[in-house]
């Protein structure tokens, strides 16, 4: 018998390429849900992003839960999610990296009228005089200064932006005024010029970003939803970009994915639209972090990265 523990890999199977190779360097007997034959009592730990709701409380012997991404709504829509077990997600200072490149570039983008100069180039226009707003006068506010908000939020700093973050409890970075909890989400909203969503999906902050919250933002704010479509009513979003009070907005994460064909963000002049790819988990390196993670379990640690499910991420 092996000692050896079993890991299952809850994934559609044409990921799984990507991971197996990593992970069966590993001491582990590892599984492929759909592909392998495996009992369910035998399984120690999983590792997923969005499992099939009602399975992962089918195993009766499960030691901890590895998410193979930042955000776990995924795991926490399921009504039946055992929630006795440890959910840890995947932090890692690439993937912050990654974010806060999309971020950044969507902001310059917006920022320095890349759109309305490619439009000056097309008529052969010399536009000179149309310049952008001042960097010093154009505020940036991330809804969710956690892991990604803040190094999205330093990288816009650095560039001369004045940045504020919003969160459950205030954040003290340096040259970055720290907003917090609902009392102060008003003040925050009205003084953001581009609002950036870096938030876990949670009851709390589910269509967080809705007709009341854009009416607060100044006129010609800009939006980025970077984080879940749950965050975001498409519809008051819409409406917001066609009364003229919002100048635009990049969606990266829609309610429904993938975006349906018919959907009218697709084709919207004010919306740019990306697939969810702000930044994509490294396999090797969430593989290794799911290693060290069973390895810290196996000792009986209690991983950092475990949700609180109280919070909800
Ligand atoms: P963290 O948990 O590190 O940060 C979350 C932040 O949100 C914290 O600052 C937290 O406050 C704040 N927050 C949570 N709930 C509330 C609330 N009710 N009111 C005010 N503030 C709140 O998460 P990450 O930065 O690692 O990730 C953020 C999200 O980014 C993920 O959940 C995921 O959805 C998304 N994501 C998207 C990707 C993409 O490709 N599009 C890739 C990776 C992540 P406090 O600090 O006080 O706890
Ligand atoms: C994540 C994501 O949460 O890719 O990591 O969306």
């Amino acid at each position: 018998m092996s000692t050896r523990p079993n890991l299952l890999m809850v994934v559609p199977i044409a990921w799984s390429p990507l991971w197996l190779p990593w992970l069966s360097e590993a001491n582990l007997n590892v599984f492929l849900h759909g592909r392998d034959e495996y009992k369910l009592e035998d399984i120690d730990y999983v590792l997923s992003f969005r499992p099939p709701p009602g399975f992962l409380k089918t195993l009766p012997n499960l030691k901890a839960i590895y998410s193979l991404g930042a955000g776990v709504d995924g795991f926490l829509a399921d009504p039946e999610f055992p929630k006795q077990i440890p959910l840890v997600r995947f932090v890692d200072p690439q993937l912050s990296t990654e974010m806060a490149q999309y971020v950044v570039m969507h902001v310059l983008l917006q920022h320095r009228r890349a759109k309305a100069f490619e439009e000056t180039q097309k008529q052969s226009k010399w536009a000179q005089m149309m310049l952008p707003r001042k960097t010093a006068d154009t505020r940036i506010g991330i809804l969710g200064f956690g892991e990604i908000g803040t190094m999205a939020g330093e990288r816009l700093r650095d560039l001369g932006f004045p940045v504020s973050g919003w969160s459950r409890s205030r954040k003290r970075v340096d040259g970055i005024k720290g907003y917090a909890g609902e009392d102060e989400f008003a003040a925050f909203t009205g003084s953001s010029d581009f609002l950036i969503c870096l938030l876990p999906l949670t009851d709390d902050t589910r269509g967080i970003l809705n007709a009341k919250s854009f009416a607060m933002l100044p006129k010609d704010s800009y939006v980025i939803n970077v984080a879940r479509g749950g965050h975001l009513i498409e519809n008051d979003l819409i409406a917001a970009l066609d009364s003229g009070h919002l100048a635009g907005a990049t969606l990266d994460v829609f309610q429904t994915e993938p975006l349906p064909e018919t959907s009218p963000l697709w084709k919207h002049p004010k919306i740019v639209v990306t697939p969810h790819i702000a930044a994509i988990s490294d396999p090797r390196v969430a593989a290794n972090f799911v290693i060290d993670g069973i390895a810290r379990a196996e000792r009986g640690e209690k991983h950092p990265n475990t949700v609180d499910m109280s919070r909800g991420y």
